[in-house]
């Protein structure tokens, strides 16, 4: 028998292409020198997919006619059709869970940095302004705020226990109560922004999100307001966030995503009260490698036993 062909569309950590290539016929596109000629030389041999940020769309996978799996490098896989793919008989996986503690410290890092500015304060001493000048006192405090989060699912939770620690109790909006949490719950999202000042958003990107951080619900959280989106970049309407921020309609804003990832807008980069991240939330190498082997793990076990260990929801399978 021949080895399973597994497609890369883009570049993967080599903790994961190590082990695949050990076991499959890996294809790095990344690697080729004429990508679209290696995609039609073994589009008949893919059987599955590993993928971290491309686009994996109907079209995509169609002209793969044996693809059985997608993995996912990452819990939100809004780039990846995985409704189409439940129509084609394709699984998709994610990676859940493994990733829920580091992206909430860094969320309550982010939250942190914002409120206090304390990337300006690190550029106070740096510059050598503050031979000359105390750093300016912060205008707010997390101290007496009242943080409301959108999205109060795997992340959501972990970022709430933390703001507890921090003697915040957080309230929360999503579609659907979480029965099981005593934090009060909003099933309106400018009902809570209205009556919060500050707004993480922690919800999956895609069509049923976006846009969702509007100019309605900036004007509810109004003046002392600050948002952090740790969630996509499509979640947010960038402009009129950028609009609100030049307009002073809220206050600052923490921002680990972006519409257009790496491309930053000019007008967010010239604000000196936000703070801007790279997209780390994961970013640390214990938690990346923990994400790399669930994206290995869930191929090799499609490959022996014909179940994967976290498909996503809209997966017809079941569980191992
Ligand atoms: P999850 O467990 O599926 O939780 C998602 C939460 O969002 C649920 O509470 C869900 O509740 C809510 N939600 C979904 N659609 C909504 C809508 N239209 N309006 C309001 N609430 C909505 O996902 P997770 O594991 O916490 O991850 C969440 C997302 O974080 C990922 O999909 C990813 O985009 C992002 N993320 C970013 C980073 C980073 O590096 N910045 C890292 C990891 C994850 P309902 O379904 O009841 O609405
Ligand atoms: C990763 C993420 O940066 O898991 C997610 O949804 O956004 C992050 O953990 C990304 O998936 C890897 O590129």
């Amino acid at each position: 028998m021949p080895k399973p062909t597994v497609l890369a569309p883009a570049a993967l950590p080599a903790l994961i292409t190590e082990q695949l290539s050990d076991r499959y016929e890996l294809i790095e596109l990344a690697e080729a020198d004429d990508a679209a000629g290696v995609l039609a030389e073994c589009a008949e041999r893919v059987r599955a997919i590993v993928t971290q940020g491309a686009v994996v769309d109907r079209a995509y996978m169609e002209a793969l006619p044996n693809l059985q799996i997608v993995a996912n490098f990452g819990v939100g896989y809004d780039k990846v059709d995985a409704a189409a793919a439940a129509e084609l008989g394709v699984i998709v996986t994610n990676t859940p869970d493994v990733l829920n503690e580091e992206v909430a410290d860094t969320t309550l890092g982010l939250l942190l940095m914002t409120i206090r500015q304390l990337p300006q304060a690190d550029q106070h001493v740096r510059t050598g302004a503050w031979v000359n000048d105390a750093f300016p006192l912060t205008p707010s405090s997390l101290q007496g705020r009242k943080v409301g989060i959108i999205g109060m699912g795997r992340i959501g939770e972990a970022i709430a226990r933390r703001l507890e620690a921090f003697g915040v109790v957080p309230v929360y909006h999503t579609r659907t109560q979480r029965s099981h949490l005593d934090y009060t719950y909003y099933d309106n999202l400018l009902a809570m922004a209205s009556d919060v000042d500050t707004l993480i958003v922690i919800v999956p990107g895609g069509p049923a999100t976006q846009n969702l951080i509007n100019r309605e619900v900036l004007e509810a959280l109004g003046e002392n307001g600050i948002l952090v989106n740790v969630a996509r970049g499509s979640v947010v309407d960038e402009p009129a966030l950028i609009k609100a921020l030049q307009d002073k309609v809220i206050l600052s804003a923490g921002l680990d995503v972006f519409a257009d990832e790496p491309n930053v807008p000019q007008a967010l980069i010239d604000m000196e009260h936000v703070v801007l991240l790279p997209h780390v939330g994961s970013a640390s190498v214990p938690c990346r490698n923990a994400m790399g082997q669930l994206v290995v793990d869930n191929i090799v076990s499609w490959f022996q036993t014909g179940a994967p260990v976290t498909p996503v929801a809209e997966t017809p399978v079941t569980v191992l």
